[in-house]
C-alpha cells in the first residue's frame, strides 16, 4: 500500500495539479475517487466535515487543500523539489493567482460554454457549495469577458516563457509549472473549444506538452474503505503550537475556508503556525485523526 493516499476525482483541476507535483517528485500514491458532488461519506469521515476535493492522507494525518498539499509533499518528499530555483515563498504566492482569479475564469467559460448541458444535480451542488446561485446561463453573459481575462493571464505565461526556457523557472519544472497548468488543462479537457484561447500565448501550446509528459509518478488505485481501515489503524502526528495561538492550545476550535465550501471542521488545536492550522478529532469509521489546513484561506474561531 502507498503511504500517500490522494482523494482526488480524475476531472478535478486542483487534483490534477497535485498530479503533475506527485509527476515531478516521481512519487508513488495511490488514488482514492471519491464522488463528484455530495453526498461524500467516505471522505468527510476523515476529514470532519470539508468536502473539497483534493485532501491527502497519510496514515492518520489528513490534508486539506492543494496548497497545504503540495508544501507538505515537499516537506516529507524533497528529492526532485518544486523549487528548482528557491523562490519557495513566491511560487506559493503564485498557486493563490491560480486558485482564485485564474480558475474563476476557466470556471464562467467552461460552464458557461456547457450551459444547459450541465446537469441539473451538479449545479444544485454547486449552488450549496458557493452559497449563491451557480447558473450556467448568467455565466455565459460573462464569457467574453473571461475569455479576454484568460488570454491576459495565458500571455502571462508564454511571456515567461519567450526566452526559450522549457519550464517557467528555468530548465527544470516545479510548483509554478503546476500553477500555470492546471487550469489550461481543465479548460482543455472540459470545454475543447477553449482551446482557441491559446492563439495568443504561442510558447504556452509546446510547454504544456512537456508539462503534461511528465506524468502523474506511478498512481495505485485504493478504495475508500481501505484508506479508511488504514487512518482507524494508524496514530497522526503530534505538532506543536505558534505562540501567537498558545491561548486556544488544547481548545475545541472551528476551522473553516473562507471562500467557499465553508463547513467548519471542529476539534482540539494541535498544531500551527504561518502556514498551517491542525485540529484533533475522533470519527466512529475513521479513528483518532489530525486533520490539517493552510492558513492563508482558513479561519480559526474558538
Ligand atoms: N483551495 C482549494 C480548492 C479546491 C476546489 O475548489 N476543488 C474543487 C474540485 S477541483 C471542489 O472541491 N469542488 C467541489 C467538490 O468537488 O465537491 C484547493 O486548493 O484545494
Amino acid at each position: 500500500m502507498p503511504e500517500i493516499l490522494f482523494h482526488q476525482y480524475d476531472s478535478s483541476p486542483f487534483s490534477e495539479k497535485v498530479r503533475v507535483c506527485l509527476g515531478i517528485k516521481k512519487l508513488t500514491w495511490g488514488a482514492v475517487d471519491q464522488p463528484v458532488i455530495m453526498p461524500k461519506p467516505d471522505l468527510v469521515a476523515l476529514t470532519g466535515g470539508y468536502r473539497r476535493i483534493p485532501v491527502m492522507q497519510i496514515d492518520a494525518d489528513i490534508y486539506c487543500d492543494s496548497q497545504l498539499i503540495v508544501r507538505e509533499l515537499e516537506r516529507r518528499y524533497p528529492e526532485h523539489t518544486l523549487f528548482p530555483q528557491g523562490d519557495c515563498g513566491l511560487a506559493h504566492a503564485n498557486a493563490l493567482w491560480s486558485d482564485r482569479v485564474v480558475f474563476q475564469a476557466a470556471v464562467a467559460i467552461i460552464f458557461g460554454g456547457l450551459g444547459d448541458k450541465v446537469p441539473a444535480s451538479f449545479v444544485a451542488d454547486r449552488s450549496a457549495l458557493s452559497g449563491r446561485a451557480f447558473d450556467p446561463a448568467a455565466m455565459r453573459a460573462a464569457v467574453p469577458h473571461m475569455e479576454a481575462q484568460m488570454r491576459a493571464h495565458t500571455a502571462l505565461l508564454s511571456d515567461q516563457l519567450a526566452d526559450g526556457r522549457a519550464y517557467l523557472t528555468g530548465d527544470l519544472p516545479g510548483l509554478v509549472d503546476a500553477n500555470g497548468y492546471y487550469n489550461l488543462w481543465f479548460l482543455r479537457s472540459a470545454f475543447p473549444p477553449a482551446e482557441r484561447l491559446f492563439d495568443s500565448a504561442p510558447f504556452v501550446p509546446d510547454w504544456m506538452e512537456r508539462v503534461k509528459s511528465i506524468g502523474h509518478g506511478e498512481r495505485m488505485e485504493v478504495s475508500r474503505e481501505a484508506a479508511l481501515d488504514i487512518a482507524r489503524t494508524s496514530q497522526p502526528m503530534t505538532g506543536t503550537i505558534a505562540s501567537r495561538d498558545a491561548l486556544l492550545e488544547g481548545k475545541q476550535v472551528a476551522v473553516a475556508a473562507d471562500d467557499y465550501g465553508r463547513d467548519a471542521v471542529r476539534g482540539m488545536l494541535v498544531g500551527s503556525s504561518e502556514h498551517h492550522l491542525s485540529i484533533r478529532r475522533e470519527d466512529p469509521r475513521a479513528g483518532e485523526v489530525v486533520v490539517h489546513f493552510p492558513r492563508i484561506g482558513f479561519s480559526l474561531q474558538s
